[in-house]
């Protein structure tokens, strides 16, 4: 049996990386944050899902801060393959919170490196990189080579993690993979992001407990794909012959307006009459331009997108309807 080591388990893509591991008959070991008191409702989702779960998915508390409390779970998973997920996820987030944007994202990836160097059976490490590291860039759009230049706190941290889990596999001889990961989503995501926020004001507006949405830049452009498309990659990534890095993209823009259009226009109503922009959720910089090449994964790994962007936001809005019931 295949073991895997997930950090950030009860995550979006923790939980749907876990899901899908777990179907291919692997073992999988997940390290949860030893302050959660709870579990997730991403784990919970997949509790419920009893064919899956039982005596395959085993839980750690642990701390990227203190690698004496990853040692252990790390050591008795004993992985074959190790999913590197945990950090401070949010990017407007990250321009209040630089250190510990960078003591969890920046330094974890450094203390799980070097525990991934110490185990006796060598282990295929995956880092989840971030198409943040390419900041603002000139080159759409990007791939591989694009330069690194980052211009969030954020970005600069996992722009360290990527370019550390390059010197692990060029200098240490680790078999360490960056996938840059451009935004993906699902009904997992948190309330944060921006794609959530628009789906679950929709379905509050809808059932009267929510009067409006307001968000900040509504001509922002990303690249969202859907993350059960993007943990498959994650794991094929790992399965490739040789250890390099991937983008994992659509290659298509998208503005945050038309995500609104799409989910208010799923629950019967009329945008219109209940958006507002605020300054205060305008970040002070904001990538542009992001859109990803994902011909290298797609040539060699035989990856490509399978869930559109519509799908997407229209699952999204109908699982948030559904919840309010
Ligand atoms: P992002 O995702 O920063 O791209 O990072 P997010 O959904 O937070 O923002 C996307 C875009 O929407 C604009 N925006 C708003 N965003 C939020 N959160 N809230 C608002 O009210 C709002 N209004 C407009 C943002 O300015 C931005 O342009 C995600 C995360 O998953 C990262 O961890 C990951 O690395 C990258 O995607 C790729």
């Amino acid at each position: 049996m295949r073991r895997a080591f997930i950090t950030g388990v009860g995550g979006q893509d923790g939980s749907y990386l876990a899901e899908f591991l777990l179907a291919k008959g692997y073992e999988v070991h997940g390290l949860l944050h030893r302050s959660a008191k709870t579990l997730s409702p991403n784990l919970l989702a997949l509790q419920k899902k009893p064919q899956l779960t039982g005596k395959n998915l085993i839980l750690h508390p642990g701390d990227l801060d203190d690698a004496d409390s990853i040692r252990g779970p790390l050591h008795q998973a004993a992985p074959d393959e190790i999913y590197h997920l945990a950090g401070q996820s949010h990017v407007g987030g990250s321009f209040e919170k630089i250190e510990e944007s960078s003591r969890v994202t920046a330094l974890g990836t450094v203390r799980l490196l070097e525990l991934a160097r110490e185990l006796p059976k060598s282990a295929r490490f995956f880092y989840a990189s971030s198409s943040e590291i390419f900041g603002s860039p000139q080159q759409s759009p990007q791939d591989e080579n694009t330069p690194v230049a980052p211009i969030t706190p954020y970005g600069c941290a996992k722009a360290f993690g990527t370019q550390l889990t390059r010197v692990y596999r060029k200098t240490f001889g680790l078999f360490a993979v960056n996938g840059i990961l451009y935004n993906h989503e699902s009904p997992r995501r948190g309330v944060n992001f921006v794609t959530q926020k628009i789906c679950q004001a929709a379905a509050q507006i809808k059932a009267g407990r929510q009067k409006e949405l307001v968000l900040g830049d509504t001509n922002a452009q990303r690249d969202w794909g859907n993350a059960r498309d993007y943990v498959r990659g994650m794991w094929q990534a790992l399965q490739h012959d040789v250890p390099e890095d991937f983008v994992f993209a659509t290659g298509k823009l998208h503005r945050v307006q038309d995500i609104v259009e799409i989910a208010f226009r799923e629950a019967g109503l009329d945008w219109r009459k209940f958006l507002r922009q605020d300054p205060a959720f305008f970040r002070p910089a904001d990538p542009h331009h992001l859109v990803g090449n994902p011909a290298k994964a797609n040539q060699l790994l035989g990856w490509a997108p399978e869930i559109s962007f519509e799908q997407t936001i229209v699952e999204i809005t109908q699982a948030a309807i559904s919840t309010i019931g």
